[in-house]
């Protein structure tokens, strides 16, 4: 599969804006955004440095206008849940692809009680969407009682690794601490495209140091939500995030 043909890679690189926490995190972090309006992440998404939006179906139907690339999750959870993290499905890869999908999104705990059935579901999505030519994105997040530390370069290699070997095109990942881990994270995914999934809105300089990191040791960008759209100048942080993964530019040029 081409990925650059999707739009969703451009140069090998990725630049995804995410917007799935109404679902997965619920209103609070929602509540932190300057605004609650789903055009208002479409419309930063139609900024030429992002490659993608990645939202739920739902969002999709209602808001999506064909102005940017689009990545239809296909499933999804919400934090209201207790037990071993599962995603289930929320959307058919035939629905995304009528909808407008350049590519699919699915969310993978590896390690946790239910990964068999999770490891089924992704085989029947990555088949499906190798049949209509569409890119998968896997949320990568190995998690469950019997992992200690979600965050560990171990787990988060691990998962980088898990996205290569069950077929997905790109993984994205939590930031694994350091240079090194990130560096041995983008090596296990071999060919996978690792991207880092954004965290928790931190300070200005703060996120475009982690981004500077992960992008120097080899992630070929971000799918990133809280880190962008949470901001009252959510565009012009959007540009230094962006030179920094399109120019490679550093912290200090971008600030
Ligand atoms: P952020 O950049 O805001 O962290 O978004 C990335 C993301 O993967 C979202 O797509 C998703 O809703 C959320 O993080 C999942 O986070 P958690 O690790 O809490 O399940």
């Amino acid at each position: 599969m081409d990925l650059e043909d999707s739009g969703i890679v451009r140069d090998g690189r990725l630049l995804i804006l995410a917007y799935d926490h109404g679902m997965e995190h619920g209103p609070g972090d929602l509540r932190a955004a300057p605004t609650l309006d789903p055009e208002r992440v479409f419309e930063i998404g139609r900024n030429e440095d992002v490659t993608a939006v990645a939202v739920q179906k739902g969002l999709a139907e209602t808001y999506y206008e064909g102005e940017a690339n689009l990545i239809v999750k296909v499933n999804g959870s919400t934090s209201m849940t207790t037990g071993e993290p599962y995603s289930a499905g929320t959307c058919s890869v035939e629905r995304a692809a009528e909808i407008g999908a350049d590519a699919v999104g699915f969310t993978m705990y590896g390690g946790s009680g239910r990964e068999g059935e999770m490891f089924e579901e992704f085989a029947a999505v990555q088949e499906t969407a190798r049949a209509h030519g569409l890119p998968v994105v896997m949320w990568s997040y190995p998690r469950g009682g019997s992992i200690e530390d979600d965050q560990s370069r171990d787990v988060i290699s691990y998962g980088a690794r898990l996205a290569l070997e069950l077929g997905a095109d790109v993984a994205k990942v939590k930031y694994p601490g350091s240079a090194e881990a990130a560096r041995e994270a983008a090596a296990m995914a071999g060919e996978t495209k690792v991207t880092l999934s954004g965290g928790a809105k931190t300070g200005d300089r703060e996120f475009l140091e982690t981004v500077h990191e992960v992008v120097q040791a080899g992630f070929a960008g971000l799918a990133v939500g809280r880190n962008i759209w949470q901001r009252e100048e959510a565009e012009d942080y959007l540009e230094k995030v962006a030179d920094m993964v399109w120019e490679r530019a550093t912290p200090d040029e971008v600030l």
